[in-house]
């Protein structure tokens, strides 16, 4: 129990304090303590709550998950690690991991909950080119080996293009630079295209994106209404480029085109005039948003 000088001499602060310090109101700092834990008042004398100055720290890292548009119970568990060495130490590898298990089970909420993690901790570009995107890979890998049956595989990338989709609402808007993205005929693939439209747009530029199996008649026409200032086509197959070359050729003499994926090959790009992504989503959007500066 503290008495006024003992709690003075150590800046305990009463609720109404605290309340003014963060802006958070008296009645939701004790809810976050009661449910979530996250404040461990000392108790007056007289009963009262007593806050330690840091709790002034906690309370802005809720805040901060919170608008981040975590859960509350997501955001209190990362603003009490906050500080703590498991987090900072926790490399994005252990977090690919632990997303694999979740995904493996088909367990959604703790798959959405270590996405959540990953991108708290770690920049955009970051989650994608570390984590999502060389853990893609490995799943196609581990399903060639057996070890993923077709039913976890997709389970795992709809969840992942859901949360890629999540991340890239708004990128209509702005006023910079204009890209189309789609996928040629036929080709379902469109993971890395989503991801390369996620970093284009944090770099300023706007995204019209007509995603998978995007018939190629059809591209001219929203290119020239959207004011394109690229058209970025990707495929894992090459077959589906081939399939399309006589339209990219096409197109190619009325826009600028790029083409990207296991499927692009140099010599199609050059036969067809079109330009060559051939690095991962992140690096080529870094490259076409520099190419604009
Ligand atoms: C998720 C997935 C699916 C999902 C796709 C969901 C979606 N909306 O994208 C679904 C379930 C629909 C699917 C279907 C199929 N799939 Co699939 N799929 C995959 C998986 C696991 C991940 C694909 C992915 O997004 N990778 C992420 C990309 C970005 O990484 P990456 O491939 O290593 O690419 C590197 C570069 O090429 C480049 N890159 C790739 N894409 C892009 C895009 C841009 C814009 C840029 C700049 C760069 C870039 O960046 C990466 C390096 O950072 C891969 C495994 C793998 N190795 O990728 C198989 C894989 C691509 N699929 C494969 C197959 C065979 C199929 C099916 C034919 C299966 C079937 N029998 O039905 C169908 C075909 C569907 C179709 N018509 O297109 C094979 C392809 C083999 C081949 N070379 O042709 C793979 C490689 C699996 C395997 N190991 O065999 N698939």
């Amino acid at each position: 129990m503290y008495d006024a000088k003992a709690m003075a001499s150590e800046g305990l602060l009463r609720i109404g304090e605290l309340s003014r310090r963060t802006g958070v109101k008296p009645d939701l700092l004790r809810a976050w303590e009661r449910r979530y834990g996250l404040l461990e008042p000392e108790r007056s004398a007289g009963g009262f709550r007593l806050y330690a100055p840091a709790s002034v720290d906690r309370i802005e890292a809720m805040q901060e998950q919170l608008a981040r548009g975590l859960s509350a119970a997501e955001a209190a568990r990362l603003a009490l690690l906050e500080g703590s060495e498991p987090t900072r130490s926790a490399s994005i590898d252990v977090l690919v991991a632990e997303l694999g298990d979740a995904l493996d089970d088909y367990d959604e909420p703790r798959a959405q909950a270590v996405f959540d993690r990953m991108l708290s901790a770690f920049s955009v570009d970051a989650v994608l080119r570390d984590a999502v995107l060389p853990f893609l890979h490995e799943l196609g890998l581990r399903w060639e080996r057996g070890e993923v049956s077709v039913a976890q595989e997709h389970f795992a990338s709809s969840l992942i293009r859901g949360r890629l989709l999540g991340l890239a609402r708004g990128w209509g808007g702005g006023a910079g630079p204009v890209a189309i993205l789609a996928c040629p005929p036929g080709e379902e693939h469109d993971l890395g295209l989503l991801a390369l439209g996620i970093v284009l747009h944090d770099r300023g530029w706007r995204v019209a994106y007509l995603g998978p199996d995007t018939p190629m008649e059809t591209l001219a026409g929203a290119a020239t209404r959207v004011g394109a200032n690229v058209i970025v086509l990707a495929a894992v197959s090459a077959k589906r480029f081939e399939e399309a070359a006589g339209a990219l050729k096409h197109l190619a003499t009325r826009h600028r085109i790029a083409l990207a994926g296991p499927g692009a090959t140099e010599a199609l790009a050059k036969r067809t005039g079109a330009l060559r992504l051939a690095g991962g989503p992140v690096d080529e959007a870094e490259r076409l948003a520099a190419d604009r500066r």
